[in-house]
Formats: structure tokens, sequence, C-alpha cells
């Protein structure tokens, strides 16, 4: 009878084990029961009536799939808004069945109707070749409330399509948050009408030939680019139908240069000052003058109402005061506000710009270093040089976003930098991006409610073309979209790369580059 038992409990484990092998899906759901028994595809039908922006996209992926029109009529696919359909998880959650009658998602929110069919479509490409989908009943819902993706458009221009592309593929692994950032040393990539020179002067730079020949402009001698308000209102729009909220990034007071350029009265030398070529920090950054203020209000002024979203980033790291301590003016300044050095400067300038957006009725966040000097009062901490910027934040009753380099900066190696093409020079293999916890473990529980979430960074630096984007996001975006949605298993990592190894077919037929790294050890 107990040998019995044993075994019967021998088999369920395996069984178990068996059943999360096969469903090769990232995120990993967060709750899964598979059942005897399949559906087949060619019974599968969308209601004509839904016409949902949610089924318009799983009608397009099916057909992008399976080369034909998911048929229509009858409705063995209900995509269905209910009330909370899984207690207390809140509205991203959801749940989806496949039983005798059909496929069922059910959410009460849009995006976790589109959830489920993200899960939806990651198991009819696994079952494609069989025809047919298993019994089954998902109940999913995200750890994190942010679950964000960065680009840098600036080092390298990308162009809206594929800026959407980018969008496209991180949907896909539920990731919610688009972080945007628009302006660096090297490049201006946003119009700006009430000052026009920030992209006639900022957004072009002297080529270099690494810069290749993608986004030439009409002298071979110049690469750049920026988005139109219009180009920037249609990305948004675009990450909207994906349930991604677009968060902007205005750099101040560093990385600056490509504004200084255009304006050089904004820096406390006078310049004059060229579009960067080079990456690094540069010394050269806003000088917290009044004319700095009026134009960077401004240029809030014009940014803000193309975002929906509630934050605006206003980056704040890597601010040399080399310029801000020989500045008679910033010196003044100092003295006139009763501040200590150049670093409550810094938090002078960042407080007063908060204090700005603010008033607009829109928060600000801030890489870790504005924290040094004293943090301003509403600001939520993206910590990136480790995790005790995120840590302090969280502890002095602020909201931080985990992004720390030893584990989301998609722009390190992935693999052997003998062989990898060539990338900021520290590593960062898939398995070290799985297994990260956003969770400082000296917070208390209290604490840690103010970890909204995480999100990984991609600086483009050595990216000159998308394709290289492509590669530097796949398949670590995997590992991030799994730590983010909460189901990560670092213990596991066998069976998480095996569910990577299962997706390159996914990969494949969509013609994305990634990096097959994973195979190899790092020299
Ligand atoms: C630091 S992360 C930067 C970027 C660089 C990156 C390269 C951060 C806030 N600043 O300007 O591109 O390192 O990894």
């Amino acid at each position: 009878m107990g040998r019995v038992f044993v075994m019967g409990l021998l088999a369920i484990c395996l069984m178990a084990g068996a059943v999360r092998a096969q469903e090769n899906i990232i995120p990993f759901p967060q709750e899964m029961q598979v059942h005897a028994g399949s559906f087949p595809f060619d019974q599968l039908r969308i209601s004509a009536e839904d016409n949902s922006v949610e089924a318009h996209y799983l009608k397009e992926q099916w057909q992008g799939i399976f080369g034909k029109k998911l048929a229509r009529g009858g409705s063995r696919v209900t995509l269905k808004l209910v009330v909370d359909p899984v207690e207390g998880a809140g509205p991203e959650a959801y749940k989806l069945d496949i039983h005798a009658g059909g496929v069922t998602v059910k959410s009460s929110s849009e995006a976790g109707i589109f959830y489920g069919v993200q899960t939806l479509l990651q198991l009819l490409e696994e079952h494609r070749k069989a025809g047919s989908l298993p019994y089954l009943h998902i109940t999913d819902y995200p750890k994190f409330a942010y679950r964000g993706m960065h680009l840098d458009v600036c080092r390298h221009f990308f162009s809206v399509e594929e800026v959407k592309r980018f969008l496209d593929y991180i949907a896909a692994y539920k990731i919610n948050k688009f972080h945007w950032h628009l302006t660096d040393d090297q490049g201006w990539r946003i119009e700006i009408k009430s000052h026009p020179k920030l992209t006639q002067v900022g957004a072009f730079r002297q080529r270099k030939p690494f810069d290749g020949e993608a986004h030439p402009t009409d002298d071979p001698d110049v690469y750049g680019g920026f988005y139109t308000q219009e180009e920037i209102k249609e990305v948004v729009a675009y990450a909207a139908g994906l349930h991604i909220e677009v968060i902007p990034e205005i750099e101040m007071p560093g990385h600056a240069q490509a504004a200084l350029a255009a304006y050089p009265a904004l820096s406390c030398t006078g310049g004059p000052f060229s579009v960067g070529v080079n990456w690094g920090v540069m010394k050269d950054i806003f000088c917290p003058k009044e004319e700095t203020f009026a134009l960077l209000e401004d240029v809030i002024d014009e940014v803000l109402p193309l975002f929906p979203s509630a934050y605006i980033h206003i980056g704040g790291d890597e601010a040399p005061k080399d310029r801000w301590k020989a500045c008679a003016h910033c010196q003044a300044l100092i003295k006139k506000q009763g501040l200590k050095d150049e670093h409550e400067l810094q938090s002078y300038f960042i407080t007063r710009m908060e204090k700005y957006i603010n008033s607009k009725g829109k928060k600000i966040i801030g890489w870790d270093e504005i924290l040094e000097g004293g943090l301003a009062p509403n600001a939520t901490v993206m910590s990136w040089t480790g995790i005790e910027g995120g840590t302090q934040a969280a502890q002095s009753g602020h909201d931080a976003i985990m992004t720390p380099a030893s584990h989301v900066y998609f722009d390190y190696y992935q693999g052997n930098p003998q062989t990898e093409p060539l990338a900021f020079s520290a590593d960062l293999p898939l398995e070290q991006v799985y297994s990260y916890n956003p969770f400082p473990t000296a917070l208390t529980a209290q604490e840690a409610r103010h970890i909204l979430g995480t999100q990984a960074n991609m600086w483009t630096e050595y990216m000159p073309t998308f394709k290289q984007v492509e590669y530097m996001l796949f398949p670590r975006l995997m590992a991030l979209s799994e730590v983010a949605w909460g189901t990560s298993k670092p213990d596991a990592y066998g069976a998480f790369e095996n569910r990577v190894i299962a997706q390159f077919a996914r990969l494949d037929r969509k013609n994305i580059n990634y990096s097959s790294a994973l195979y190899e050890v790092i020299g």
C-alpha cells in the first residue's frame, strides 16, 4: 500500500515536472494545470462581434503564425472582460482556459486580456506541429506593476518603425513600461517647436566609421535624426495598443552636450560645443542659470502633453561638477541658497525642476545620483549604480525602480568577448539576469512596497544598427520578463534555459536576431 502511494507520488512529481517542461511559456505563469485532451486549431473561431484591440491583435498575430486568417463566427475563442477573475491579484491578472468548448481568456482589464492572448500565442506556436492545444487552466498575474525596458536612441538613432518593432518584442513578454532615452551628449532626438535648434543642431553629429550606413542623412559626413512631435504621438499610441506606457527621458543637468551645441549660452563657459562623437561622461553640463531653467521649462511644456504617463524621467546621472566649481554664478547661487556644495546645487536644480513638473500634475524619476545632496521631495529613484540607491530611497519613503548594472545592463557582453560583437566591456550572461531578485534584502516588508519593479537598460553606444539591438535584447529580455513577472526560479535555471531555446524557433520565424551565447562559457 505504502509502496503504491510512494510510486503514485513519484508519478505525480514526474508528471508535474514534465508538464512544466512541456509548456515553454515565458514568463512562466503563476499557476497552471494541464488536463488530458486537446482542442484542434482548425476548430478555433473568433466571434465576429469582437472588435476589441486585443481581438484584432490576436487575429493579426494568428495570421503571422499560420499564414492564414483566424476563422470568424461562433465563438471558440472568447476574450471576456469580467470583474476580478483572480481575487486580489490586480487588474493585469487573467485566466486562460483551454477546454472542450474552446479557449477563454478572462480579465478585469484589457491589459489582462492582452497578457492572456500573449500566453495563448506562445502555446499556439509551441503546439503548431501537433495542431491542437492541450486542455489547461492558467491563473496568472504579475508580481511587479513596473516591468520596464529602456532604449537609448541618442548614441545611435532608431527609426519610428524600429522603435515600434522594439515595442512589439517587449510586449510579447508582458513588459509594460518603455523608458525612451531621448536626449544625451550625442544627440537630441525630440522636436521642440519653441527651440528648434535643439534638433536642427542637436540631432546631428559628425559621422564616425562605426555609425555604419544606418539612417544616412543627405550628407555622408553627418549622422543623426530625430522624432517630430507627430511621430512621438504615433509611437505613444502604438505602445498604448500594446498596453505599454511610454516614459520619456529628458536628461539634466548632465549628458547635455547636444543641447549645449545648440544653445551654448546655457553652459557655464559659453562654449562653443559640438554634438558629442565620443562616449563617456562630458564635463560641460547645463549651468543652473535662469535662462537654462526657462528653456528646460519650455521643453517640459511641450514634452508632457505628448506622453500620457504620470512620469517624466529627468536623468540626473553622471553630472561632473568641474564647471560648476569654476563658475562665479554657481558659487554665488550656492551662497544665496545657503547650500553646502555643488552636490546640493544639483539637488536644488532637480528639486526646482520637480516643483515645476509637479505643478503640471506629473512626477519625476531620476537616476540614483539624484540622492546626492538630498532627494527631491516626490522623486522616484531609478537605481542603476547598484541596489543601494533604491534601498535608500525605499527606506526614506520614496518609490524606486531597480535597474542595477550588475543584473540588467543589456549593453554588456552576454557571451565570450572574444567571439561576441563589440560591446560595453562588462559581462552579463543570461543566467545572471535570471538570478536577479528586485527586492533588496535589507528592506522591511513595509519599505519593500516602494519597489515598483525592475527594468533593463539598453545603452546603444555599441549598437549602430537595430539588428544589433535585437541581438543584445534576445534572449536576455526573456529572463527580465520572468524576473519582473515574478515566476523566475534561479535554482531551476536549466529548465528556464530549455524554455528559452524552445522560443528560438519563434524568433527565427519573425526573423529576429538573437545571441546563442548561452551555449558558451564566458571566458
Ligand atoms: C552609464 S546608466 C550611463 C549611460 C551609459 C552607460 C553605459 C546611466 C544612468 N548612465 O550614459 O550609456 O553607463 O553602460
